[in-house]
């Protein structure tokens, strides 16, 4: 029998219709939804489709059939709701593994029954969206607040799924997704299950837009959305609900154009009615649907609320003369999001990535996270991103504070201000349970700062591989068992060595790699601190040139420590220092955003100075910088604001 993997490289595939819709014309009452065996539980079970599978098999089937007569090639398990948080709704929670193995066999039977070696039938898992959101708050007045945490939704969906691959399907369908977040925790499940059961079946995504803007309910663009998932193994991407053909097609388009996955989609039948009901009929429904075919934007096509049999019947005769969408390159750039895309290119253009929200780094925002005020600790993060930072570094670390719980509550204060949150995030942290718990609650795909080699291969590989399951970026820090590379020829032999590592063992892609070969301070009146920066400038060159889509970031206000209280003298080294790092190939750094003071404006005695000092080019460069400081002193030319 043909896999899903060859069929669908040669013609488009029909999925089936609504469940729901189905149901409801099957006119079913509470006794029916109960059967005999369910008659004492409590609550009404009338709307409980799932639970149809174990006291209505039959009914269940018959929709399969009439699915799978229309000309469907995939069906969808009638197991949407059927985990154990929307379960909890019907006080069905412990019938959740039952329900998913019964929803898989009974399509298994009927997919089965009918498949020839022309027309081979799929069955797909359905996997819902959950009733709870884990990026949004359920309360307007406590934003940080979350009805369920990632942990809950990776558990309540291992259940689900495990039971759906025990039970035959072919695939699995994590759809109606409206929360990234819940969208990532399905998949991590669906990874962890697939690796203890031994056997791999392909995961189809699909997502429902709740705006004209396109956006999804937690405010994703599709864009974004794209960049949050692509850590994963992914088979098709699509959209379903939410509109009709054709009030979904531009944004059908925009995906297809950049996804590198097939693309499915399943709309709904039109635009809802003033009662919430349907009205395009079946051949309306399918011109729209001919144009999607017509212009190569599908591979799967279906339909969603208010469709029927009827619908899909309509699709079969299109499929001769369609021809399937060719999925887009696999993108070489580097994909980070928060609300809205962050491309780092392979080109060399430069990322800032905000300093401040930092307790080690800003006395203000350890004061403020210290007197819990929230309000204006936010407040930093809203400047930097209006002053042009494209990524936020968010670091608690400090001794006094219950860093974990206090990166949690900020995260998800950011999450609910849209003007912050549309920037991705970096998690800045030296402890692992707070980097963990971090990344649990960020919707975007966010840059884990940092892991290094101090601790040895086998935890760095242990770590690497969880932060690439979370589906997040990894700054790797030039430390290994030996402590932390300062001269040139550690700093490249480290990230060569780190590079290998991740590239080879863990199956990381490379532009997820972002290396950090140590920004430390000069003109410390230590000698041995002389080269620093050149050594950084040029192991970056090194890097970018031998260690391919990998991208180099650094602490540049690391750089000035020795000047601290001179913040002009400061700006103007992290310029200077920039200035040549970039040309180098460095293409993010912890950077004040706020900075006004550019390369061009600093005055040519002060320039050759400070390029004295950074390229270690002169004798004697540290003490004459130290010498004319003073006179650049907060140069009033220049506000700085911290
Ligand atoms: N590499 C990576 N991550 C990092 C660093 C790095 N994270 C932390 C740090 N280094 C980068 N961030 C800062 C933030 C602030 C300052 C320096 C680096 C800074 N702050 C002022 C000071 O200490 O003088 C404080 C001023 C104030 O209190 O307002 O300089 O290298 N991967």
């Amino acid at each position: 029998m043909q896999r899903l993997q060859d069929i669908i490289k040669e013609r488009v595939l029909i999925l089936d219709g609504a469940m729901g819709t189905m149901i409801q014309q099957c006119g079913l009452a509470e006794e029916d939804f109960r059967g005999e065996r369910f008659v004492h539980l409590p609550g009404l079970q009338k709307g409980n489709n799932d639970l149809l599978c174990l006291s209505r098999p039959e009914v269940i089937a018959g929709i399969h059939n009439r699915y799978l007569e229309a000309g469907a090639d995939i069906i969808e398990t009638c197991s949407f709701n059927a985990q154990r948080i929307s379960m909890a709704d019907y006080g069905c929670e412990h019938l959740c593994r039952e329900i998913n193995l019964a929803a898989a066999t009974i399509a298994r039977q009927c997919a089965d029954a009918v498949s020839t070696p022309d027309k081979p039938r799929f069955v797909a898992g359905s996997v819902g969206p959950t009733n709870k959101t884990c990026s949004l708050s359920p309360d307007v007045n406590d934003p940080a607040m979350r009805a369920i945490t990632y942990d809950e939704l990776v558990e309540a969906y291992d259940e689900q799924m495990q039971a759906l691959i025990e039970g035959g399907v072919d695939a699995l369908l994590i759809e109606t997704i409206f929360d990234t977040l819940n969208a990532k925790a399905a998949i991590y499940a669906a990874e962890q299950v697939m690796e203890r059961m031994g056997r791999r079946v392909p995961l189809m995504l699909s997502v429902t837009i709740s705006d004209a803007a396109g956006r999804t309910l937690s405010g994703q663009t599709l864009d974004a959305f794209l960049a949050s998932v692509s850590h994963a193994d992914i088979f098709s991407v699509g959209l379903n609900c939410s509109f009709g053909a054709a009030q979904m097609k531009p944004y059908l388009k925009a995906l297809a154009s950049r996804a590198p996955y097939y693309i499915s989609c399943y709309p709904n039948a039109g635009l809802p009615n003033s009662l919430g009901g349907y009205d395009q009929t079946p051949a309306e429904m399918a011109l729209q649907v001919k144009e999607y075919m017509d212009e190569g934007l599908v591979n799967i096509i279906g339909g969603c609320c208010g469709t029927t049999d009827a619908y899909i019947a309509e699709y079969a005769p299109l499929i001769p003369g369609a021809k399937p969408h060719v999925p887009a390159a696999r993108p070489e750039a580097l994909w980070l999001s928060g609300l809205e895309l962050c491309e780092v290119t392979p080109e060399r253009n430069f990322i800032n990535v905000g300093e401040r929200c930092n307790v080690a780094g800003s006395r203000k925002f350890l004061r403020l996270i210290n007197e819990k005020k929230y309000d204006e600790a936010l407040s930093i993060a809203r400047q930097q991103v209006e002053d042009g930072a494209q990524l936020l570094d968010i670091n608690i670390d400090d001794g006094l504070l219950d860093t974990k719980q206090e990166m949690v509550h900020f995260l998800n204060l950011i999450a609910s201000e849209p003007d912050i949150a549309r920037v991705p995030i970096m998690v800045d942290s030296s402890r692992w349970e707070v980097i963990t718990a971090a990344v649990k609650c960020i919707q975007g795909k966010c840059v884990v700062n940092s892991i290094s080699l101090k601790e040895g291969e086998e935890l760095f590989l242990a770590h690497a591989r969880e932060i690439h399951r979370l589906g997040a970026a990894v700054v790797v820090m030039a430390f290994d068992e030996q402590g932390q590379a300062d001269t040139y020829e550690r700093r490249i032999a480290i990230c060569e060595r780190a590079y290998h590592l991740l590239v080879d063992v863990v199956g990381m892609p490379p532009q997820d790699i972002i290396f950090d070969p140590n920004i430390l301070a000069v003109a410390t009146g230590i000698e041995a601190h002389d080269s620093y920066a050149i050594d950084f400038i040029r192991a970056t060159e090194w890097i970018r040139t031998h260690l391919p889509g990998a991208h180099v970031s650094g602490g540049v206000s690391n750089l000035s420590f020795a000047f601290r209280g001179n913040n002009y003298l400061r700006e103007a080294m992290h310029a200077v220092f920039l200035y040549h790092a970039i040309k180098a190939g460095m293409d993010m750094g912890i950077v004040n955003p706020a900075t006004s003071v550019r390369y061009d404006d600093i005055p040519a005695e002060l320039l050759t100075a400070i390029e004295d000092v950074i390229l270690n080019r002169a004798p004697g460069a540290t003490e004459r910088l130290i010498r004319i400081a003073s006179e650049y002193s907060n140069n009033s030319q220049f506000t700085i604001h911290n």
